[in-house]
C-alpha cells in the first residue's frame, strides 16, 4: 500500500491514505480511525511518522485528538476560498488531492436567452454544454455544467475535457482569464444529481452561478455548478 522506494516521504503517503479513507467515508465522521498503534503495524513504520501523518491533518481541521480516547474525523468539508479565480483542477492540487472528472455530456447546443445574455452573443451563435462531475482522489465533489461560445473556443472536444478546461484555455489558446462574477445559493439535491454526487435524497446542496471574463472583457463561460454541502465550506475576506 505504501511505495517504500518512493521519493515521497512516508509520513505524506500515511496522510494521503488516511485523507482518501476519510473522503471516501470508510473513517465516517465522529468515529476513531485507527490507533496509532495499528497503523504503526499496519504500515510497518515508526510511531513517530504515523504521528506526523494524523497531526498534519489534525493541523489541517480534519482530524482531531481527545485524550484517552482516540483520533476522530472532522466534519470533512474543502474550505474554498472565494477570493481567487482558481479552476477545480489547481482547488483539489493546492490541497493535495487528485482532481479527475467524469464527462457526462458534451454538444453544441443552440443558448436560451438567459445564456446567450450573459456570454454577450447574438442570435445565431452556438455554444458548448459540458456537464462535468468532478471528483477530488475519486469522491465526487461537485457537477459543473458550463456553456462557452463555440466561436471563442473552437476545436473544444471531449480528450480536452478530460483534463483541466482551464489549462486549455490559458496554454493551449493563450487566453488570458481575468474575473467572475457569481451568485450562490443553496437548494435540495434533485434525483439525478444526487446520483452523480453520490449522497441520499433529500441533501442539501450549494449552487453557483458564475459568469467568467477574459483580460479583454469578454466572457467565455457561464457555469451553473452543484456543490455537495458536506464537502464543501466557502470563506471569504471582508473589509470595512
Ligand atoms: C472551477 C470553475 C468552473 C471551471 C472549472 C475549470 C465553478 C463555480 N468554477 O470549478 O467554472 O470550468 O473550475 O476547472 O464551477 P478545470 O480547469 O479543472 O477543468
Amino acid at each position: 500500500m505504501l511505495d517504500k522506494q518512493s521519493t515521497v516521504p512516508m509520513y505524506v503517503q500515511i496522510e494521503k491514505y488516511l485523507k482518501r479513507h476519510i473522503l471516501q467515508g470508510e473513517f465516517p465522521v465522529g468515529k476513531a480511525i485507527p490507533s496509532e498503534r495499528e497503523l504503526t503495524e499496519q504500515f510497518d513504520v515508526s510511531r513517530m511518522t504515523v504521528r506526523q501523518a494524523i497531526t498534519s491533518l489534525v493541523n489541517e481541521g480534519m482530524l482531531y485528538r481527545e485524550k484517552g480516547r482516540g483520533t476522530f474525523v472532522t466534519a470533512t468539508k474543502v474550505e474554498q476560498p472565494l477570493t481567487r479565480l482558481t479552476s477545480f483542477t489547481e482547488d483539489m492540487f493546492s490541497r493535495g488531492m487528485k482532481a479527475s472528472n467524469r464527462l457526462v455530456s458534451f454538444k453544441i447546443i443552440t443558448p436560451d436567452k438567459d445564456i446567450q445574455a450573459k456570454l454577450q452573443l447574438s442570435q445565431e451563435e452556438d455554444v458548448y454544454q459540458v456537464i462535468r462531475i468532478r471528483y477530488a482522489d475519486n469522491v465526487p465533489m461537485a457537477i459543473e455544467k458550463s456553456y462557452l461560445p463555440v466561436s471563442l473556443m473552437e476545436g473544444l472536444n471531449e480528450k480536452i475535457l478530460k483534463e483541466s478546461l482551464y489549462a486549455y484555455i490559458e496554454k493551449d489558446r493563450q487566453f488570458a482569464i481575468s474575473h467572475a462574477t457569481q451568485r450562490m445559493e443553496a437548494a435540495l439535491v434533485n434525483k439525478e444529481d444526487a446520483m452523480h454526487l453520490d449522497i441520499s435524497i433529500p441533501s442539501a446542496i450549494i449552487t453557483i452561478e458564475r459568469i467568467s471574463f477574459l483580460t479583454t472583457g469578454i466572457p467565455f463561460e457561464v457555469v451553473r455548478s452543484t456543490y455537495r454541502s458536506d464537502r464543501y465550506k466557502f470563506t471569504s475576506e471582508i473589509r470595512r
